[in-house]
Formats: structure tokens, sequence, C-alpha cells
């Protein structure tokens, strides 16, 4: 069987490919795997045949003939671990790229979804102007030290790997223009990502989803 991932049927992003399935997309396309999609509605997600598959009722999920696993981190790592390209051999270098995948999930993406969030739903509340510059300087200081850390680097640490595809996946979630303006090597960085073959399939997979749940007929 082909493993098959879940995405939204109509990503509420509109095609701009933000929706956390895109991630696994460009890593089973780096790892060269075929595979299914089943689409779901914001309904379906919560019924007992989704809930199975993922506690919280969210895709992505993964399935293959041996496991169902859900969050994204898990199942990009989990292709990692078992095809060639996104992890190097050598045990040092192979943990530090399984670090910056973290350090995508856990350190820069909370205060880049905080500060997404406010943006799409907090802008009417009395409080918007006041919080939105803490919001801010919280994504900057991360861009700022990654931005630091990156240099003149191509990648992260050393080769391409999970770590960049993971946090190219969340830099891309900021929009353009916006933060990442103000740092060049974090814009070419991530201009990188997106030039690679694979997320360009990735990315197109998703907007042919979308535009067809926008034109059926189509
Ligand atoms: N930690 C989990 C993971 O990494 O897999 C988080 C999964 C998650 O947040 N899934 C979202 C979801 O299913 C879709 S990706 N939401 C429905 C729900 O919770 O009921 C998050 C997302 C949604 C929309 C946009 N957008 O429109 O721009 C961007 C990202």
């Amino acid at each position: 069987m082909k493993p098959i991932l879940t995405a939204f049927e109509r990503s509420p992003d509109r095609g701009r490919g933000l929706a956390r399935d895109v991630r696994v997309r460009w890593a089973l396309e780096e790892a060269g795997v075929d595979y299914d999609v089943r689409l779901l509605s914001f309904e379906a997600m919560k019924q007992p045949a989704h809930l199975a598959l993922h506690p919280f009722g969210q895709i992505p999920t993964y399935e293959d003939d041996e496991r169902v696993l859900f969050e994204s981190g898990a199942i990009v790592l989990h292709l990692a671990e078992h095809h060639p390209g996104l992890l190097p051999a050598d045990a040092a270098a192979r943990a530090r790229a399984v670090a910056w995948l973290f350090a995508a999930l856990n350190t820069v993406e909370p205060p880049i979804v905080e500060r997404g969030m406010a943006l799409l739903f907090e802008r009417d509340q009395p409080w918007y102007a006041e919080r939105m510059p803490m919001l801010e300087q919280r994504v900057d200081m991360r861009l700022a030290q990654l931005s630091a850390r990156l240099g003149d680097a191509d990648w992260l640490d050393g080769a391409f790997s999970a770590g960049d595809l993971m946090m190219v996946s969340v830099l891309l979630r900021l929009g353009r223009p916006g933060p990442l303006d103000a740092y060049p090597n974090l814009s070419a960085y991530v201009a990188r990502g997106e030039a690679r073959p694979t997320y360009r399939r990735a990315f197109a997979e998703q907007l042919a989803v979308f535009n067809r749940s926008a034109d059926p007929s189509g």
C-alpha cells in the first residue's frame, strides 16, 4: 500500500501552502515515496474515524502498512529515518539535524504561530495594539539568533537535512513581505528551500487540491 497522508479538503490558507501537510508532502518528495492523500473537511476531522488516527482531530496524519502516525514532526522524522537523503549518516551530525528539527518546532514555530493567530483572530481586541509589538519582538529575537547562526552557510549544519526542511517550512509561515525581510540570509535560506524541486512538487500538489475544491468542475 502507498502511504496515505491526510490534508484539508479546502485549506483555509487558499493554497498558500501553510498547512502542516505540506512539510510532510515535502519530506515524502525528498524521500522519493509515492503517496495517496485523504482529504478531510473540518467536520470529518472531528469524527470517530479520524479521531482514531489523530487524538486531537487534526491533519496531517500518515498511514502505511505498519503504522499510523500523527504530528508533522514525528512523521517527517520517521520518513527521514527510513529513507536516505534527509539525515546524515554520521551519528553526531544526525543527532544535530534532529536537534534542528526540534528547534524549528519547539523554539521557532511557537512565536510565529502566536503572531499569526493574533494577526488573524485578535485584530478587533482592545489589547491588540499593545500586544502585537511584543509578539513581533519575540519572533524577531528568534530570527536574529537563527540568522547569526546560519551566517553565510546554505543550510543549518552541513548538507540539507530534515532540520532544514522543518525550519524552512516554519519560516514560510511568516509570509512575505514580513519579518524575514530584515534578514537577507534567512530570506535566501527560505528561497533555497522553496527552489528545491521536491518542495515545488509538494507545493503544487497542495495547490492543485485547493484549486479543485474552489472549482470542482475544473
Ligand atoms: N502539532 C501538530 C503537527 O505538527 O502536526 C499541529 C497540527 C495542526 O495544527 N493541524 C492543523 C489542523 O488540523 C492544520 S495545520 N487544524 C484543524 C483543527 O485543529 O481543527 C495549521 C494551519 C492551519 C491553517 C493555516 N492557514 O490557513 O494559513 C496554517 C496552518
